[in-house]
């Protein structure tokens, strides 16, 4: 049997966007996606919105039921920003309450909270004065996080700041996934080097507050894999790795970043505005922890256009032949576990073996129901093999002394997501949007149980 370090986390992640609902009532206000789903609900998958989610907002006591249940341990989910502070000042005592509660019942039920600030939900009242393109944005992150520490530091002791800020930044200026949907570089690095001052000045607030407890961030990084041995393909390999991976993962656990982006965007006329102090501030306010959402590899080849600095980026998802390759058939997505291993030796390598955990790893299955037995439970066995494997290649890496404290998956129960709305299922739960938001438990949450009772499982 494989067995795991004493004390791990076991668990799942999901975000307040995704899961909580009433998303304009009880005093939240709006989030660039409320807005964009007013203006263009034909955007999203059967136009479902952000107010169509597993109503967690109702339900929390029979969600942390469920998790232990199924012998979670942890679960990360998020605050959201314009339901504790509607106007960006004032605080929503309703909230308060509504997060005090959900928080206490995890806690009563042996669950550990860890508690993410950002998950790409970006208030309404900041978006018009520019969200991550106004320096503003960074005091007004940091106030919400002092906001948050205040409110909720004597139940939360794992704090994260930020869940996937490139996946944001990419998907908003780049990708057009995320509003305001445009494509530009210029103020994409803009933007991104924004949302790292507003990740520093939270993790300052954070040591300001005196909370007993840890900060990180939640990355989605990995070390890139060229797409062939030849030399441009490495290179662009090198941009990708700075770009995607190091330009996060540098500031936020050896307080800087790296000379190589700099250069690179200097280069390519692509240098952020910045402000004098902000280089000392970066170096002073390193993480404790970092999360690792990992999905699948990213494969890199040379840019087509020469005037892009790291890889197109529709090469990620632009079809293309590779020995072995492995597809996930129900969501298209590689599978290769083996970079787990590769990420643990890369924490432990060159990241000064800093505390980390899976905080997301997961399979994203369309029309899902496909699989439902005859008791109405879905036979996932295709996701017990998927996490095996991945188990499989981090324990190598734990092994080879990477400190790992944790697995969690994406997801609890199955939620909403953005554009997607619930094209893709991931959770050890299903719910029936269409029969009061019935849970029910899948293959592999039972399995799930078996796996947190032995700390371990059997090849
Ligand atoms: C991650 C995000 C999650 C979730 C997940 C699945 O990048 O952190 O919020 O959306 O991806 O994505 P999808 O539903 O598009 O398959």
């Amino acid at each position: 049997m494989l067995k795991f370090p004493k004390e791990f986390l076991w668990g799942a992640a999901a975000s307040a966007p995704q899961t909580e609902g009433h998303s304009l009532m009880n005093g939240k206000s709006a989030t660039t996606w409320d807005k964009w789903f007013e203006i263009s609900p034909e955007k999203f998958n059967d136009k479902q919105g952000p107010s169509d989610t597993s109503n967690t907002y109702e339900l929390y006591r029979e969600d942390v039921a469920n998790m232990k249940k199924i012998g979670m341990n942890s679960y990360r989910t998020s605050i959201s920003w314009a339901r504790l502070l509607p106007d960006g000042q004032h605080l929503n005592n309703e909230a308060v309450e509504f997060y005090r509660a959900y928080f206490q019942e995890m806690l009563d039920n042996g669950i550990k909270p860890i508690i993410n600030l950002f998950h790409f939900d970006m208030p309404w009242w900041l978006m018009e004065k520019g969200g991550w393109e106004n320096r503003e944005s960074v005091d007004d992150f940091a106030f919400y996080a002092k906001t948050a520490f205040e409110q909720f530091g004597d139940l939360i002791t794992e704090w994260t700041t930020f869940n996937e800020p490139m996946v944001h930044i990419e998907c908003g200026y780049l990708y057009k996934f995320h509003y305001p949907a445009v494509v530009d570089m210029k103020r994409a690095v803009q933007v991104g080097y924004h949302t790292l001052m507003a990740h520093v000045l939270a993790v300052k607030e954070f040591r300001n507050s005196g909370i007993n407890g840890r900060i990180g961030i939640i990355l989605n990084v990995l070390p890139a894999y060229g797409r062939s041995d030849e030399s441009a393909d490495l290179q662009a390999k090198k941009a990708s790795d700075l770009i995607n991976t190091q330009s996060f993962l540098d500031p936020a656990v050896l307080g800087k970043i790296p000379a190589g982006l700099i250069e690179l965007f200097r280069q390519n006329n692509l240098l952020p505005v910045t402000e004098v102090e902000d280089t000392e501030l970066i170096k002073m306010n390193t993480v404790d922890f970092i999360g690792i959402n990992y999905y699948q590899p990213r494969r890199v080849k040379a840019p087509t256009n020469p005037k892009v600095p790291a890889e197109m980026p529709e090469d990620l998802y632009e079809p293309y032949d590779w020995p072995d390759k492995k597809i996930n058939p129900y969501r298209g997505w590689e599978i290769y576990p083996r970079a787990l291993f590769d990420i643990a030796m890369m924490m432990k390598d060159k990241y000064r073996n800093i505390p980390w955990y899976v905080s997301e790893n997961g399979m994203g299955v369309a029309d899902e129901s496909r699989f439902k037995d005859d008791s109405g439970m879905i036979k996932d066995q295709y996701r017990i093999d998927f996490i095996k494997e991945h188990l499989e290649q981090l324990h190598r890496g734990i092994e080879a002394g990477s400190n790992c404290f944790g697995y969690h998956m994406w997801t609890f129960v199955d939620c909403w997501s953005w554009l997607n709305g619930y094209r893709n299922r991931y959770g050890f739960y299903s719910v029936d949007l269409d029969n009061n938001y019935q849970r029910t438990v899948k293959k592999s949450g039972l399995w799930f149980k078996e796996l947190t009772k032995n700390n371990g499982f059997e090849l």
